[in-house]
């Protein structure tokens, strides 16, 4: 099927011909969805470890809330709740990513065994985050981004939301590149729900392949946002509640998927594991 990769993948994971399925696993207080799951990090490691057993390609750790109106944490804070996190899962043979806006982190997490750099900022927080993934040679995720999550709910004005967010993605990559990024190295993520309202998410899916155009692979972060909670909400107007939320998930899995998408992030790992090979085959007419 040749889906796009990135350079710098684990072994096991070159071959693999589908969309890849990469697990969260928020060691944080506060994530909408996870936060406050883990009492110590053992804890977060046997569930990362559980992740990959039900089909997880790898295991996305973050030590910092992004959701909107999260305060941010201190560096130290931060590397304080990933770093064992991720010693521990290199140390079970569960390939990780970091989760981080922080250039000393991501650096730290690839010293404790981190393969790829998930930065929501897309460079534009840290001004040496772009320095760093140069000289660490890793695969580096740019996600479309506007501002921090304190005020990212107000950023949310587009004309023309995918042309505008594909724009303002090829200048942070531009940015990697002037870096010294490597293009091999970039993924593209168009950020689902950081400065988006419901309908800017649903116009950027309706267009995935105008991402893939791009050339870079793509990564998809859809998993139990507010967008799906507020499409299915009940008669009376609630909104479909976070932990009910995963079956619409794996249906955007499967959809991403047979777009052609590099990969889904998501909290239900199971479901999205099933979901993307239904859309691969979808994709490729044939099992
Ligand atoms: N969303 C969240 C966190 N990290 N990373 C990428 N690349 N893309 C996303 O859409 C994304 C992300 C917020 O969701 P969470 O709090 O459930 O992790």
């Amino acid at each position: 099927m040749n889906l796009r990769q990135p350079t710098g993948l684990p072994a096991a994971l070159l071959g693999v011909d589908r969309s890849l399925v990469i697990g969260v696993l928020n060691v944080t207080p506060d994530s909408f969805s996870d936060g406050g799951k883990f009492s110590t990090a053992q804890d977060a490691i046997d569930f990362g470890v559980s992740l990959h057993g039900q089909g997880a390609d790898f295991i996305d750790v973050g030590g910092e809330s992004t959701r909107p109106g999260a305060e941010r944490v201190s560096v130290g804070e931060e590397q304080h709740r990933v770093l064992d996190v991720i010693a521990g899962l290199t140390a079970a043979g569960v390939p990780s990513s970091i989760d981080t806006m922080h250039a000393s982190t991501a650096a730290a997490a690839v010293a404790a065994g981190a393969f790829l750099v998930n930065d929501v900022s897309g460079g534009l927080a840290d001004p040496g985050m772009l320095e760093v993934i140069a000289e660490l040679e890793v695969p580096y995720v740019v996600m479309h981004w506007r501002g921090h999550s304190t005020q990212m709910n107000s950023m949310a004005t587009y004309g023309d939301v995918v042309a505008e967010v594909l724009q303002e993605l090829g200048t942070q990559v531009d940015a990697a590149l002037a870096a010294g990024v490597s293009r091999d190295a970039i993924v593209i993520d168009p950020g689902l729900g950081f400065a988006k309202e419901a309908d800017h998410n649903w116009a950027i899916l309706n267009h995935l392949q105008a991402l893939n155009e791009t050339g870079y692979p793509v990564l998809i972060g859809a998993s139990r946002k507010r967008f799906i909670g507020s499409l299915l909400s009940a008669s009376d107007g609630s909104v479909r509640p976070v932990d009910e939320r995963d079956v619409a998930t794996d249906a955007i899995s499967a959809l991403a998927a047979a777009a052609g998408v590099w990969a889904v992030r998501v909290h239900d790992v199971a479901g999205s594991v099933d979901a993307v090979r239904i859309g691969g085959a979808w994709r490729r007419g044939k099992s």
